[in-house]
């Protein structure tokens, strides 16, 4: 009988330890107030921008830029490569969007970009 009870606490304790841990890997956040202030954290490390050009076989997208603070570049307008081609097909010439650039090997790469408000 102490066998039985031993296999139901230890399964019991497997799942308080592996359901916080799928719910991770899926990528639900077990707490909407974490969610909201991580998303307020990345709005605010993010530029504002509108998209001018886009070149899907270059893998390049032209944006008029506002202050870059973190790469301390004033407004401008200039060429981006992306990190993923697939950021491309989320944002069209004459949106406004948000994003995040950093130097990738010496190149001024998109790294996160997201439609503007
Ligand atoms: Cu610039």
């Amino acid at each position: 009988m102490n066998t039985i009870r031993n296999t139901i606490l230890v399964l019991t304790a497997a799942t308080a330890i592996i359901a916080p841990a799928l719910a991770q890997i899926s990528g639900k956040s077990n707490s909407a107030q974490n969610a909201d202030s991580s998303a307020a954290i990345a709005a605010a490390a993010m530029s504002e921008g509108e998209i001018k050009k886009i070149d899907k076989e270059a893998g390049k997208v032209t944006i008029k830029h506002g202050e870059l603070k973190n790469l301390g570049m004033p407004p401008m307008t200039m060429v981006f490569r992306v990190k993923e081609p697939a950021m491309l097909e989320q944002v069209h010439p004459g949106e406004k969007v948000r994003f995040v650039a950093d130097k990738v090997a010496g190149a001024l790469t998109v790294m996160q970009i997201q439609k503007g408000d």
